[in-house]
């Protein structure tokens, strides 16, 4: 083996349609579109899928042309490019079913539990998704793999799909904490996070390559500051010597992304506000701060109106200017419902009061239900979500009338937990079914 370039991509979401918009799914195809044209350009030796490239496990039948597309377009450009994949999170059957890459010719890895690849001497280990009392199972199928990458004279890869702690350390967030990880292996090509980032983990490097399109608004700053597209990896090393590999790492960054920009502006300014032109037109995301009596209605037509044919589309919130600001909290205020009144309205003392015991001690199946349970009660009171919450995000119209009618089904709190108690046993009884054989 002399150089092996692997382009590692993960969380394409194919079929990822943003706010209902047509042209949000296409931002997305065209995000994948360019990276692929990038990784045939980079003259990539073997393309890594590692997981949620499709954004669900029965995606459009636009999502699976595009990708027939890319695969055509690879194998006419650059045959011979080996195509590994894993499954995440989304386009993992559910059910007993099959992901939508069966359709296609590329080698899915890690569906049985971890398998492993030879191409042009790196040894690639594969694991596709698997959380919740799974976790176990998956930590003992990834160690496998450092046995037999141990054994492997030459480099080896290991790609899953998987949140690590380090980069998202939240309790039920994450699978697996570094340690679960072996750190004998070169290149650990990651899918999940969002956030494009790498770090150097035993002798090797680990990444996570990303999303290719701004999928939610909290991708905005790391997109702002990393921009979005994959990885190129180059190998180098003498197939006998794994000790002397060598992994280099190359940023590719897409053109393609549609700008979405975050801006918080007082009222007095919303006929005034500042877009950047070029390229395609941005998403926004507007706070308006204003008084407590400001005419939410009439700045919202404001905007209507100004913002027209500069952005693709616009979603607002509103933050009332005493909330957050000269708070002052005194020293007589020893219990916990006047600082939460201090900061709070009156409606939400309550809920956070009532929040604060078992968000202490981790309890965080309480608080669900207590937070289920509050919400529940506000919708039904306000006929359905009619009115909000102050600084909450106007929901769609489309969004606000999918809860209304689920509201309407779910005529009890008690109703809706039987229901959600049900549908947890049934989940976990078919995760692991879900595995086909290919005789089925
Ligand atoms: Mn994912």
């Amino acid at each position: 083996m002399n150089m092996v370039r692997i382009a590692h991509l993960s969380d394409t979401h194919l079929g990822f349609r943003q706010y209902n918009m047509e042209e949000r799914e296409n931002d997305v195809y065209e995000a994948f579109r360019e990276a692929i044209e990038c990784v045939i350009e980079e003259r990539a030796d073997v393309l890594v899928l590692a997981g949620d490239t499709f954004d669900a496990a029965s995606p459009p039948v636009k999502a699976l042309h595009v990708f027939k597309e890319a695969l055509r377009e690879i194998d006419a450009r650059r045959s011979g490019m080996n195509v590994l994949a894993v499954l995440g999170d989304h386009d993992i059957p559910k059910r007993r079913g099959m992901p939508p890459h069966r359709l296609f010719d590329v080698r899915l890895l890690g569906v049985h539990g971890m398998e492993w690849t030879e191409v042009k001497g790196v040894l690639f280990g594969g694991i596709s998704n698997l959380k919740g009392k799974y976790t176990k199972a998956l930590k003992s199928e990834i160690s496998k793999f450092e046995k037999v990458a141990g054994e492997f004279k030459g480099a080896s890869v290991l790609i899953a799909h998987q949140a690590v702690h380090r980069f998202l350390p939240f309790e039920g967030a994450y699978e697996l904490h570094e340690n679960d990880l072996p750190r004998n292996i070169n290149y650990y090509a990651f899918g999940h996070i969002h956030a494009r980032t790498s770090m150097r983990f035993g002798n090797g490097i680990f990444a996570y390559s990303g999303s290719t399109e701004i999928m939610r608004k909290d991708e905005i700053a790391s997109w702002r500051k990393n921009g979005k597209g994959f990885f190129i990896v180059d190998i180098n090393g003498k197939k006998d010597e794994p000790s002397l590999h060598t992994i280099n790492l190359k940023t590719v960054n897409l053109k393609s992304i549609r700008p979405q920009i975050e801006i918080e502006i007082d009222e007095k300014d919303v006929d005034n506000i500042h877009i950047p032109g070029g390229g395609k037109l941005p998403i926004l995301h507007l706070t308006v701060i204003g008084d407590r009596q400001m005419n939410r209605h009439k700045i919202m037509e404001t905007l209507d109106k100004t913002l027209k044919e500069r952005v693709l589309r616009c979603r607002y919130a509103f933050k009332e200017r005493e909330s957050g600001e000269n708070i002052q909290l005194s020293d007589e205020m020893l219990n916990i419902r006047d600082i939460f009144a201090a900061f709070l309205p009156d409606t939400l003392v309550e809920l956070a009061e009532s929040l604060f015991r078992p968000l202490s001690n981790d309890n965080i199946e309480d608080a669900i239900r207590i937070a289920e349970d509050f919400f529940e009660e506000r919708w039904m009171k306000n006929e359905g979500g009619r009115q909000h919450e102050r600084c909450c995000m106007q929901p769609d119209a489309s969004e606000s009338s999918k809860l209304r009618s689920q509201v309407d089904r779910r005529t009890s709190a008690a109703g809706r937990r039987a229901r959600v108690r049900m549908k947890r046993k049934k989940h976990d009884e078919t995760v692991l079914r879900m595995w086909w054989s290919d005789d089925d």
